[in-house]
């Protein structure tokens, strides 16, 4: 379970407290950029009491996206199978884990979906809500990903679906760093399924939304369609033939 950082220290402790509750055995990396706030350090002392949380320090902010790079690179050098990304701010409900695993066993990538039949988001304003909604309808339009949420950050990737991108070429660190990675799977011809999440905003700390993410967003996927050959669907089979294959046929 990747969760990155930046001031996020009200939250950390019980966050971790949950995950390690959970029925089914997580490891936890936190992954922080030098929280003014103390996060770091507050994960290092969580990190010598218990062995299964690991912690990952960069030295200044540098954006969710790269954060999650390092934290992907870390999973791999290891040897996990199914590698979770999850905000720290209780957003994403760690209860959820056992249906992203349940999905996963069928899918190369688990998306946790705030609009898969319904509108599952609390405390958000209305014009919050819109912009979300309106988004994931806008990266469907360009982009033909036929997913609900593409913009959402609680993910599970198989193993596969991270050794096939080329981590280093990820272009976006905002909301469209989410869309960037879903795309450049499902355009593979990755098995992606959504499960339905609740989405709670944060009571705790503050946000990190800003109009710089919205434009990153607003023009990646024009940039992701262009790189899919102008398709709206996933790469024909023959192009594709030395990627991974989906997880049904392995
Ligand atoms: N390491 C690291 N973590 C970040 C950075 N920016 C945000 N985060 C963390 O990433 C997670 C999700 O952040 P966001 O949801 O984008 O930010 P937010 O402040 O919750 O803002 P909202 O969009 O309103 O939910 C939280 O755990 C943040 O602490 C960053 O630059 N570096
Ligand atoms: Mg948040």
């Amino acid at each position: 379970m990747i969760v990155p950082t930046y001031n996020e220290r009200e939250n950390l402790p019980l966050l971790a407290q949950r995950l390690l509750a959970l029925p089914v055995s997580v490891d936890l990396l936190v992954v922080d950029d030098n929280s003014p706030d103390g996060t770091g350090k507050l994960a290092d002392e969580l990190a010598l009491q218990y062995p299964s949380i690991h912690v990952l320090h960069r030295s200044e902010k540098n954006g969710l996206g790269r954060a999650y790079i390092a934290g992907f690179k870390w999973a791999l050098a290891r040897d996990y199978e199914f590698v979770f990304e999850m905000d720290g701010d209780f957003s994403h409900d760690p209860d959820d884990v056992p249906a992203f695993l349940q999905a996963a066993e069928n899918a190369d990538l688990v998306l946790g979906s705030r609009y898969v039949n319904g509108i599952r988001v609390i405390n958000w304003p209305l014009r919050r809500l819109m912009l979300s909604v309106n988004a994931g309808k806008y990266v469907r339009i360009v982009t033909g990903m036929p997913f609900s949420d593409p913009t959402g950050g609680y993910k599970c990737f198989r193993r596969r679906a991270l050794e096939s991108l080329k981590l280093d070429e990820v272009q976006s660190n905002g909301y469209s760093f989410q869309i960037e990675l879903t795309h450049k799977i499902w355009r593979q011809g990755m098995r992606v399924v959504e499960v339905p999440i609740i989405f709670t905003d944060r009571f705790q700390g503050l946000s990190k939304m800003s109009r710089d993410i919205v434009r990153e967003a607003f023009w990646m996927v024009w940039k992701l369609w262009f790189q899919n050959g102008m398709r709206r669907r996933p790469q024909p089979r023959s192009q594709n033939s030395k990627k991974p294959l989906p997880s049904s046929a392995l």
